[in-house]
């Protein structure tokens, strides 16, 4: 899966905040016939325990189209979903010690909020990172914009070595922004989460990153 991770460009999330969980399934499926080369479960509030199972479903789904899938925060569903991934953010513990309680092979990435956090998130070895927010953001409330400044910087140091995904913010007025600045991979969650067709806006939007 680590092969298929770096050509990944459009980083798509099922977040339970904006799907509910009935709808889950579905959307996850238009965002992949759309092209998103990796998919995470967000579900900020939930009971892990209640998560498993659409988490199998999500592994099943991203198995057929031969895309990693990716467990956020939450360690046990990753084992227990047999995700290919974890994400965690900057309060959620070591990459060292979630990498001794994970199979070999299971990605780890990293929410970073700063160049010097995405150089540490690097040298403890993540597998990928997301880098952000960009833009204040009603997904992630109460956490300011970092702004693009960085964002250069970011990739060239980092996002050469491991891939680096652009966050917060992001929509379709402001892509060319984004990626002037120097972004190459992006993750963009309530555009796509709320759009009529999912699939069709993450198709558009894959073929303006390549
Ligand atoms: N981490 C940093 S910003 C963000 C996360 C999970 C939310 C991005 O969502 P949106 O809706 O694309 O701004
Ligand atoms: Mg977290």
């Amino acid at each position: 899966m680590s092969e298929v991770l770096q050509k990944a460009l459009l980083y798509g999330i099922c977040d339970l905040g904006y799907l509910a969980m009935e709808r889950a399934v579905p959307v996850s499926r238009e965002l992949l016939k759309g092209g998103v080369g990796i998919l995470q479960l967000r579900a900020k509030g939930h009971d892990p325990e209640g998560l498993v199972s659409l988490a199998r479903e999500l592994k099943i789904l991203c198995d057929e189209f031969g895309v990693p899938f990716v467990v956020n925060d939450h360690l046990d569903v990753a084992k227990a979903s047999a995700a290919h991934g974890l994400h965690l953010g900057q309060d959620d513990g070591s990459i060292l010690s979630a990498r001794e309680e994970l199979k070999a092979g299971v990605m780890i990435g990293r929410s970073t909020h700063s160049l010097e956090q995405a150089r540490i998130a690097l040298g403890e070895g993540a597998d990928y990172i997301g880098f952000g927010p960009l833009f204040p953001t009603p997904t992630k409330k109460g956490r300011p914009g970092i702004g693009l400044e960085d964002v250069s910087r970011m990739e060239a140091e980092v996002g050469l070595r491991i891939p680096a995904f652009c966050i917060g913010g992001i929509k379709p007025e402001n892509l060319r922004q984004v990626m002037g600045a120097g972004a190459r991979r992006i993750v963009m969650v309530s555009h796509l989460l709320s759009a009529e067709d999912p699939e069709a806006e993450a198709r558009g939007i894959l073929k303006s990153l390549t």
